[in-house]
């Protein structure tokens, strides 16, 4: 046996004094269970070294058992990883220090999802859900010196196929799990686990979030919740909670600090067993929390701690408090009723997008991917992000940074495209997953809603369910959803977090049955799976959109990363393999022959494909803007992928930025110029996020594809605060006479004084119709400080330029951009390369064409 002594480290050596016994120090020691571990097939003898967190999948795969899942179509070989049961075990020291305190816990972060855990050889849990932890008491089933922990993890798909077979009736599920017998809905483990319609099927198990053990005497703070229940300029007001696990009674003071000032001193009398407190303090000239655009995102250091009658503190625990009220206002108007974020009393128009999980292998996530994505979020101007449903609770760290970057979260609880079981002991797991995440969460103040489930009213309402709700067992069905979503998880956000809005299930009218665009949120799929145009997306527009989007390939750059030579074809069984929508790749051909040329070869093809992703998304989000305050939120369907997979995404699974993201970038810009053809009428909106009214000079500049000027005019403007004004039409009959519409361009600009605020470039024909010539670039690079600053230049039109840079990941400050001759663009990207013009390889649309 060659396992790994785990290394031991106290922390929190602190003297205790009680009134009977001052033999003791007050001790809460850790021993942290991570790192290097053993696994095997539970039906093997042969055990190999593994990796806590972690999951069997990565395991074999660093044992070299298995080939990379994601490359090709190694996804179908790999199925009987999850079919089979498999063993962890570790040895650990444990010395007296540990064994003199009065608790010892076990604690895991997070096991997925059915597993025995045998401490010493003597079973201590069996868990069945993936989104709890386990806190194991285990004093008495440790030794002095060596210890051994042992988890046995039971294929889901074995726990829950025997459970199918035995119901009377199937669950509808419109969730792509891809097996013939669909279980997902029957186990407590992340739905696209079983496959989505962007992700693979890998059934995983493993410890996935980490285990230690920690010993504690006489009391101990479980949990704490500091939120500000009232906020104005002068005076926020704190409302702080505490739960306090004691094994005695006895006097207590709290002493809560406030970056590191005393601001609470108060005795409290604690009881034996589990105690809540609740206290109040005050802060003068608070700091606020903002969403990202609208202000800082300030977090106070929050210090709460349990103080013995002699000094000796007992327990502490710690959190971030950013002062914010986050209401979501449903008031009813002339139209039906608003739905929109009121932060700090500030309507706030969402923008941003839905989150899914960031690899199948969960423990994989780094810090680094976490920073990447969410920093991409606001770099992209977003201020919501929603956590799905059909994926997980986040990490901590997720949460963190929207904290950071004012990112609010819309998070949904993990429930997605089923109706779910109501087995009394279902009811009881999901109570105690949503007590343990909503009491995780809580503190951060970017949760601004929680939300029951993905679609499962709305799909209920429709025709796909039909069947299942004209049944016998519709009732029934009806009864366990009201159970879950109509009593368990308000009730547990009512009680737990408190001031926090709760919302059944995603789409919602309120009102009515099936979903509407005059109340609550909207999920918008008529593009893509209708194959409406997106002009569509001009006159579908909700109060809130929380869903809608289009699909695109990942660059050529990334195809290659898990592909041959001989699959470039967008038909090719593995780029098939690679997306999941059943109309999937066919669809995004049909959108593309509408609008571009069909592109000469397969790296064109997936470039021309992320063009028309960015614009039809683009052209949504403009509309959805437009029409603010009626429509206060767009979240496009979907920030990230899992894999590498054709889907909805704007960034790619290895983290690339599609053309999507840089066109989102702007499409969310703070103040925005939008324009749209309708009826030969050329209509221009200026859309403003900001609290302060804004003067500028509004300019169109009609040219031809040289720069040559056709006609020129500008108007003074004044914008309101937070407002979307429509501007003077103009009729293109007059406007365009005796122009090549097919070869000219109107460039509409807001400045103010020399700062250009927004500017956007509107054509008259559809992009295949552009007589477009090929363009002579210009490249000239400089190194910055931190990087490279690129400078580009035309002889004519170069319509979305696409740059990149052999191994660079980085990210540019634009691209996909429109290249206007007579002007030179400015990019730059963050490297440590030193980048040389001919380092710079450029595509352009024209580039895309046969000759
Ligand atoms: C939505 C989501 C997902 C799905 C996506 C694309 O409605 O909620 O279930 O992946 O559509 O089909």
């Amino acid at each position: 046996m060659n396992f790994v002594k785990q290394s031991l480290f106290a922390f929190l050596m602190i003297a205790l004094h009680t009134t009977c016994d001052v033999k003791q120090e007050q001790q809460r020691t850790v021993i942290d269970l991570n790192g290097q571990w053993e696994f095997k097939q539970a039906d093997e003898s042969k055990w190999m070294t593994a990796e806590v967190p972690g999951t069997v999948h990565t395991d074999l795969l660093a044992n070299q058992k298995i080939e990379d899942p994601f490359y090709r179509k190694n996804e179908f070989d790999q199925q009987w990883i999850g079919e089979a049961d498999w063993e962890y075990k570790t040895s650990f020291e444990v010395d007296e220090a540990l064994l003199s305190n009065d608790v010892i816990d076990l604690f895991f972060e997070g096991l997925d999802t059915y597993a025995d855990v045998y401490l010493n050889g003597q079973k201590v849990q069996t868990a069945d859900n993936m989104f709890r932890s386990w806190t194991i008491s285990s004093k008495e089933h440790l030794k002095l010196g060596d210890n051994e922990l042992r988890v046995y993890f039971h294929s889901a798909l074995k726990k829950t196929i025997p459970v199918y077979d035995t119901m009377r009736y199937q669950l509808p599920t419109t969730a792509n799990d891809q097996a013939e017998k669909k279980v997902a809905m029957l186990s407590r483990k992340a739905p696209y686990h079983y496959g989505w319609d962007w992700g693979p099927r890998f059934v995983t198990m493993g410890i996935w979030r980490p285990v230690k053990l920690v010993g504690w005497n006489r009391s101990k703070i479980n949990h704490i919740h500091a939120r500000a229940s009232s906020l104005n300029d002068q005076k926020a007001t704190v409302d702080l909670t505490l739960e306090v696990n004691s094994l005695q009674s006895g006097q207590a003071n709290l002493v809560v600090s406030l970056n590191n000032q005393e601001i609470v001193r108060e005795s409290l009398q604690v009881e034996q067993g589990v105690n809540t407190f609740n206290t109040q303090f005050e802060i003068s000239d608070p700091q606020y929390w903002w969403p990202n655009g609208y202000g800082d995102q300030y977090l106070y250091d929050v210090k709460v701690q349990l103080v013995s009658g002699s000094g000796a503190i007992l327990s502490e625990k710690e959190t971030k408090l950013g002062l914010r009220i986050v209401e979501v206002v449903q008031d009813p108007d002339d139209k039906g009723s608003s739905f929109y974020f009121k932060v700090n009393e500030v309507p706030v128009y969402a923008k941003g997008a839905n989150y899914i999980p960031q690899d199948n292998f969960l423990s994989r996530v780094t810090k680094e991917r976490y920073q990447h994505i969410i920093r991409s979020a606001a770099q992209a101007n977003m201020n919501m992000i929603r956590v799905w449903g059909g994926g997980i609770y986040e990490e901590d760290l997720f949460y963190q940074l929207c904290d950071e970057y004012g990112i609010m979260v819309w998070q949904d609880f993990m429930f997605s495209c089923s109706m779910y079981p109501g087995f009394p002991q279902f009811l009881e797991n999901v109570k105690e997953e949503a007590i343990q995440n909503v009491k995780r969460l809580r503190n951060h103040p970017s949760i601004a809603l929680w939300c029951g489930n993905n679609e499962l009213e709305m799909i209920w309402a429709g025709r796909r369910w039909k069947e299942a709700r004209e049944s016998v067992y519709s009732d029934e069905l009806m009864s366990a959803y009201n159970q879950v979503f109509n009593d368990i998880l308000p009730s547990v956000v009512a009680k737990h977090h408190a001031g926090i809005f709760y919302w059944p299930s995603s789409p919602r009218s309120g009102v009515a049955p099936k979903q509407n665009l005059t109340h609550g949120d909207y999920h918008y799929w008529g593009v893509w799976w209708g194959k409406e145009p997106f002009e569509r997306y001009e006159n579908v527009v909700p109060r809130f959109m929380s869903e809608f989007g289009f699909q695109s390939f990942p660059s050529f750059e990334s195809v290659k990363k898990y592909t041959l030579e001989e699959d470039w074809d967008i038909y090719s069984e593995v780029m098939k393999a690679h997306q999941r929508s059943w109309i999937g790749n066919g669809t995004i051909e049909e959108y593309m022959k509408r609008d571009y040329i069909v592109p000469k070869d397969f790296e064109s093809f997936l470039y021309v494909g992320q063009l028309l992703q960015a614009a039809g998304i683009q052209y949504g989000i403009e509309a959805q803007r437009r029409a603010k305050p009626y429509c206060m939120g767009s979240l496009y369907w979907q920030l990230n992928d899992c894999w590498p997979v054709a889907s909805w995404s704007g960034i790619d699974y290895y983290g690339k930025w599609k053309a999507l993201h840089y066109a989102v970038k702007d499409a969310f810009e703070p103040v925005l110029v939008s324009t749209s053809i309708t009826n030969d009428t050329l209509k221009t909106w200026v859309v403003s996020d900001q609290m302060e009214n804004l003067q500028g000079t509004l300019s169109y500049k009609l040219m031809d594809f040289t720069g040559k000027i056709i006609k020129e005019t500008r108007d003074e403007i004044q914008q309101t605060a937070n407002s979307s004004q429509l501007q003077p039409k103009i009729p293109l009959k007059e406007y365009l006479q005796g122009v090549n519409k097919s070869k000219v361009l109107l460039k509409v600009t807001l400045a103010q004084g020399e700062k250009i605020v927004s500017e956007k470039i509107q054509y008259f024909v559809k992009p295949k119709d552009l007589g477009l010539e090929k363009p002579t670039i210009n490249v000239e690079t400089e190194k910055m400080q931190e990087g490279v600053k690129i400078s580009l230049g035309t002889d004519t039109l170069a319509k979305n330029v696409y740059l990149k840079i052999a191994d660079e990941t980085g990210t540019f400050s634009d691209n996909y951009f429109d290249l206007l001759p007579g002007h030179t663009q400015e990019v730059f990207l963050k490297t440590s390369s030193l980048i040389a013009p001919g380092d710079v390889s450029i595509i352009s649309l024209a580039d895309t064409y046969e000759n």
